[in-house]
């Protein structure tokens, strides 16, 4: 481990600090996601703090808006960029990492796209890959180990994740298959009522999601609202209003905000011999020589490196083409020794006034592994502080005691987040993470792939501070049974925060926040701005409870693997089957459960409330976690149960649209499947378990008690038709 020495703190961005030894570590600021060339007109844009001037991806793609039309090119490229990678062994010039990954305009990030409730959003999505990977060869070389129902990694679609919007023809339809080298006019039309909030799109093709969103292919959709404060009306019980219009200081001045598009990007380095029997991508170097298929072949624990080529050893650049090596087996994102980056940068440092409230919306992108993400006051290790210096080297198993020892959590330095919305949906009530240890174990925002966070933070004072992904124990994370993460969990420092200047807050931090919402609001009603000293946001939560299932039916998710098939109720996914057919307007109550080890719920089109979760009291009763008042009952969850259920603790009666599922507990979830019909789907959002199967067909019909489900006129039958008026397709 090499120290730096102290340095000009003020300074940040390409900085080079020199290190004893005489070896260079270089300071990466903080960059917001990268904007579409053409896209003018956004608030957000000007009010995003930090490096708007650092050397970013020049976007592949183009953006326009004409009045709430907004047309985006995007282009689904596989092109040459470089990771910084932290390791000073690391031979690359500069510590940049060459690599030649899939994703959107090219970049390590998609760009982020600002919208409104009411907009369409026209995205010529053009897909410029070639036709001749590898792995859409039939059959794919033996080296590459493809598993049924995985590949081919250059067909691609996308996925407006979170939107309530229309499932079918060229809106967000997931069925689709856009070739290499074609493009697709999709056509997404956000009703006017449509929530405001952070969502975002990402590849979804099935077979190549899990390689291309590990490869980058994703980015931010944020819907800005506008709509004020009303009062409700007979007419008008709940009018829409959006958390956006109270979120500005005393003089109007809107809160800034920070984009933390969090991925996992799982490049290694191969060793393409020429003419090697099976074809390319079977051997990845590591610190301790090739991992590759070889049952017996130990180096699949180490971290993988980037050599530089030499003669009679070729090194590729940094890619992800080999599932099972990469993504499919059950320890390795723990042991590659790769980061979660943030905004397509590894730990960069962000500069931030004390005092001063931002907004953080975080996406978590990544593909199967946890992130508990704590923010601390970072202590100095002995005379070097290297969070002030943002200087901790290594790859991320090497950082690891450095991490628990300059960012040590503990009640003393934890600064809470204050979550005002979930997967983009404003919460009911602020609610604070990280001040009261529960369960023994120190909270965290626990974000699992696919969520969104929103929250408002705020540094007490000048410092500085770790963003941190926390060491997990296995109870705590998913696929702790094997899968996607069952390795030692190393902590991550995702970003170094400096806290320079601004004012001190010596008062009670939630306080603080509340506080500051209400004297900055006095255009509200009394009542309802009075509820902001207590963190009350009803009237700003897009949904409202949901009354009882119609029908009384039941439906059902139970994940579960039986090696190989990744299952939803019992089946694997077949394109040609429709699994569950449901009515357009109507309410369903589900229950969702995971065998063997944790999994990820995720639906398209609607969210869900999560209406309880339960367990077994050890006489074969469920029972709630929940008291009536929705805090979590001891004794449940924690200690002598599985650790993973605390994260529950924070979702009585929320709204969601992804939902971790432990085992041992069943999530009771309710959902509208509210105006559009078509053919979606439901699946696991640890992706590599979506692509090997474990994802089911549903269709929402105009009326299930018609014949076909009233879709089209009997006998209506048209094979290779996808969409909402497919009545082709098998059911169960
Ligand atoms: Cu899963």
């Amino acid at each position: 481990m090499k120290h730096v020495t102290a340095v000009n703190l003020g300074l940040v961005g390409g900085l080079m600090l020199a290190t004893p030894a005489g070896a260079q570590t270089v300071v990466h600021a903080f960059q917001p996601p990268p904007l579409l060339p053409g896209q003018d007109g956004v608030p957000d844009a000007a009010r995003l703090l930090a490096a708007s001037q650092a050397p970013g991806c020049q976007v592949n793609g183009s953006m326009s808006r004409s009045g709430s039309v907004v047309s985006v090119r995007l282009n689904f490229v596989r092109a040459r960029f470089t990771i910084n990678n932290p390791d000073p062994t690391d031979p690359q010039p500069h510590g940049e990492d060459p690599v030649e990954l899939r994703s959107y305009g090219g970049c390590r990030s998609g760009p982020v796209i600002f919208l409104k409730p009411g907009d369409t959003l026209r995205t010529d999505l053009v897909n410029d890959t070639s036709t001749d990977d590898p792995s859409c060869l039939q059959p794919p070389p033996s080296g590459l180990s493809m598993p049924a129902l995985v590949g081919c990694f250059n067909t691609t679609n996308m996925h407006t994740h979170g939107f309530h919007v229309s499932p079918a023809g060229n809106s967000d339809n997931v069925l689709l298959n856009i070739a290499p080298q074609t493009r697709f006019p999709y056509e997404v039309n956000i009703p006017a009522d449509h929530a405001a909030g952070t969502f975002w799109y990402h590849a979804h093709r099935h077979g190549s999601t899990a390689v291309q969103v590990a490869s980058g292919a994703s980015g931010v959709l944020v819907i800005k609202g506008d709509r004020p404060y009303r009062a409700p009306t007979p007419s008008d019980p709940h009018p829409i209003a959006d958390v956006d219009t109270i979120l500005h200081d005393v003089a109007g001045t809107p809160l800034p905000e920070q984009i933390f598009l969090l991925q996992q990007i799982a490049y290694a380095c191969f060793q393409n011999l020429p003419g090697q029997k099976g074809g390319p991508w079977q051997q990845i170097y590591t610190t301790t020589g090739l991992y590759n298929n070889d049952s017996d072949n130990k180096n699949g624990n180490s971290p993988w490196v980037c050599p530089l080529a030499k003669p009679g050893q070729p090194v590729s650049p940094g890619v992800v083409e080999n599932f099972t090596l990469q993504l499919d087996s059950s320890s390795i994102w723990d042991t590659n020794g790769r980061f979660t980056s943030v905004n397509g940068v590894v730990q960069p440092t962000i500069t931030v006034p004390a005092g001063q409230i931002q907004r953080w919306r975080f996406v978590h992108a990544g593909i199967h592994d946890t992130v508990n993400l704590q923010v601390v006051r970072a202590s100095p290790i002995g005379k070097t502080n290297l969070i002030a210096a943002s200087a901790l080297t290594g790859n991320r198993q090497q950082q690891r005691s450095a991490v628990l020892a300059a960012c040590n959590a503990t009640p003393a330095t934890l600064v809470p987040q204050f979550e005002i919305a979930t997967d983009g949906l404003t919460r009911t009530h602020l609610h604070t993470i990280g001040t009261a240890p529960s369960s023994g174990a120190l909270p965290s925002n626990f974000l699992q792939p696919g969520y969104r966070s929103d929250v408002l933070v705020v540094f007490p004072a000048e410092g500085d501070y770790c963003l941190l992904n926390q060491a997990a124990p296995a109870p705590e994370r998913v696929s702790n049974g094997g899968g996607g993460g069952q390795g030692p969990s190393t902590p991550q420092l995702l970003a170094y925060v400096h806290v320079r200047g601004g004012t001190a807050v010596t008062t009670d931090l939630e306080s603080y926040v509340e506080k500051s919402l209400y004297d900055a609001n006095p255009q509200l009603p009394a009542p309802v701005r009075t509820g902001l000293r207590t963190g009350d946001l009803t009237a700003w939560a897009p949904y409202r409870d949901l009354p009882p299932a119609d029908s009384g039916a039941l439906q059902h998710a139970d994940f579960a693997i039986n090696f190989p098939a990744f299952t939803v109720n019992g089946k694997s996914y077949d394109p040609d089957v429709v699994n569950i057919t449901r009515q357009v307007n109507t309410t369903d109550d589900w229950i969702l459960t995971a065998q063997g080890e944790p999994h990820i719920f995720h639906i398209h089109v609607n969210p869900f409330q999560i209406i309880d979760v339960t367990t077994d009291d050890g006489h074969n009763n469920q029972v709630s976690i929940y008291n009536p008042d929705g805090t979590c009952k001891s004794g449940l969850v924690g200690a002598d149960k599985q650790k993973l259920a605390t994260q529950y603790c924070g979702m009585y009666h929320v709204f969601k649209d992804t939902v971790v599922v432990e085992n041992g507990y069943q999530v009771h979830v309710r959902t509208r499947y509210e105006r559009y019909i078509g053919e979606f789907v439901l699946h696991c959002h640890i992706l590599d378990h979506e692509d090997a199967g474990m994802m089911l067909n549903i269709s929402i019909v105009p009326d299930l008690n018609a014949p076909a489900g009233g879709l089209g006129m009997p006998g209506m039958h048209h094979p290779g038709m996808s969409g909402a008026t497919d009545a082709s397709k098998k059911m169960p």
